[in-house]
């Protein structure tokens, strides 16, 4: 049973840096004063024990975290833009959608507390004071702040069970899972029907929980004899087991504690999870005969009795395990979060220069920002740029790629002449 839903996650634009200069009654000329922009946020999924279903994503398909402000005058930066943090239940697995090829996932869930970001924010831009120099006082360049990052996700439920129902094959296992909940598995009066566990919500009052069918459970099953060993990991995570023995068996009790023996010997903390031993098939008159006597065999263990046929006894069961669960608490996290970010954006990387027929395009990221965030038809303005082509190393770059003066330089939006 999973649940799914795809979103699309978009980070908050980053504030563009300013470009202001002091201006104070005694100082004719102040210098550069301009604030940077702040970042954008980020969108982050976080597995929240309270949250039980990806009901709340299913109306809504795009989500964007806040923007960064702009920078200001005297040196104001402009505010962080606030995270949005999208709260997801335990167990979600959570994967980027690939166009092509196969989704990759990015992060399993396992745990109230972990999260991941799954579209940073753009970085904000610098404001001009960041570019003043000993030769340049009074910079008239800042930075336009990054665009987030967009994303297709896709968030998918994987039901973790509540509760693990075990016994040896053809017990009645099935017929009790379909009784008290929608699943349908297949029942049958042979062993190994069931050759997967099977999921089932079941819901008492205000309640619910999730019930799992384990394949049935043989002798030397902890050596992978039958078909339960393979499943027996799946017990583990479980909070609680539901014990289901036959009643028309030879001895009801010594099937228990066969089963017993191989969750043990399979992982001893198996042996400990707490357990409600339920006898099945109550209705036949050969069972219904020796209640009494059954009942005797289990020694200390207290049984339920029921009829997953008739439905005798299970409102009682499932009562009772709902009780049983409340004591039981979920496995929580010790405390470990973790934050795994993907898909970063290169800050600072080399720059590159390809030709576009006649033209030289460059690819940097820095300097994109900017000539993305200044007027550039200033003469001034060009002039400046000039020692951020050299600064940046584009300049090298240009020349590495064969650029004479009297040729076309292109990089973002803006053109020009090679001097
Ligand atoms: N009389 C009676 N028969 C039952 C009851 N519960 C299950 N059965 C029968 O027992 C047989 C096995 O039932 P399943 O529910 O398939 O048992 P299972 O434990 O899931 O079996 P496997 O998946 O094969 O391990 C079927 O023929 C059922 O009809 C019951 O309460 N009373
Ligand atoms: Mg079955």
């Amino acid at each position: 049973m999973f649940d799914q839903v795809e979103i699309v996650v978009t980070g908050g634009r980053g504030g563009d840096g300013s470009v202001s200069f002091r201006r104070e009654k005694w100082v004719p000329f102040g210098g550069p004063d301009g604030g940077d922009g702040g970042d954008g946020g980020d969108v982050v999924v976080v597995a929240d024990s309270t949250v039980t279903s990806l009901k709340a994503f299913k109306p809504k398909r795009y989500y964007r975290a806040a923007n960064g402000r702009n920078g200001r005058s005297k040196k104001r930066h402009g505010k962080k833009g606030e995270n949005l943090i999208l709260t997801v239940p335990v167990g979600t697995v959570v994967s980027y959608k690939l166009q092509i090829g196969s989704d990759t996932s990015i992060a399993d869930l396992e745990q109230s507390g972990e999260q991941v970001v799954v579209a940073r924010g753009g970085k904000g831009g610098l404001g001009n004071t960041h570019f003043a120099t000993s030769t340049n006082q009074a910079p008239r360049i800042a930075e336009k702040g990054d665009e987030g990052e967009e994303n297709s996700i896709i968030l998918e439920l994987k039901l973790i069970a509540d509760v693990g129902l075990i016994g040896h094959p053809n017990v009645g296992k099935s017929t009790l899972l379909a009784a008290v909940s929608a699943a349908r598995p297949k029942i049958a009066s042979y062993p190994f029907t069931t050759r997967e566990p099977v999921l089932g919500v079941v819901e008492v009052g205000q309640r619910s929980f999730v019930l799992a069918e384990i394949p049935g459970l043989i002798d030397g099953a902890h050596l992978g004899r039958g078909l339960g060993h393979d499943f027996l990991r799946h017990i583990v995570r479980t909070r609680m087991l539901i014990h289901l023995v036959d009643g028309s068996s030879s001895s009801p009790a010594e099937d228990m504690a066969k089963v017993n023996t191989e969750l043990s010997l399979f992982d001893s903390a198996l042996a400990k999870k707490p357990q409600l031993v339920v006898v099945n098939k109550i209705d036949l008159p050969q069972v219904r005969a020796r209640l009494a006597e059954i009942r005797d065999s289990f020694a200390g263990t207290r049984a339920l009795f029921v009829s997953a046929a008739t439905g005798e006894g299970i409102p009682e069961l499932m009562a009772e395990t709902v009780n049983r669960l409340r004591s039981v608490p979920r496995a929580e996290a010790g405390g470990k979060i973790v934050r795994k970010v993907f898909h970063p954006q290169p800050r600072g990387a080399a720059p590159r220069v390809h030709k576009e027929g006649d033209t030289f395009v460059v690819t940097a990221l820095e300097l994109e920002r900017i000539i993305a965030g200044t007027d550039m038809v200033s003469p001034q303005v060009r002039r400046e740029l000039g020692r951020h082509l050299v600064r940046l190393g584009v300049s090298r770059a240009l020349a590495r790629a064969g650029v004479k003066p009297g040729d076309r330089v292109r990089c973002g939006n803006f053109e020009w002449e090679w001097e």
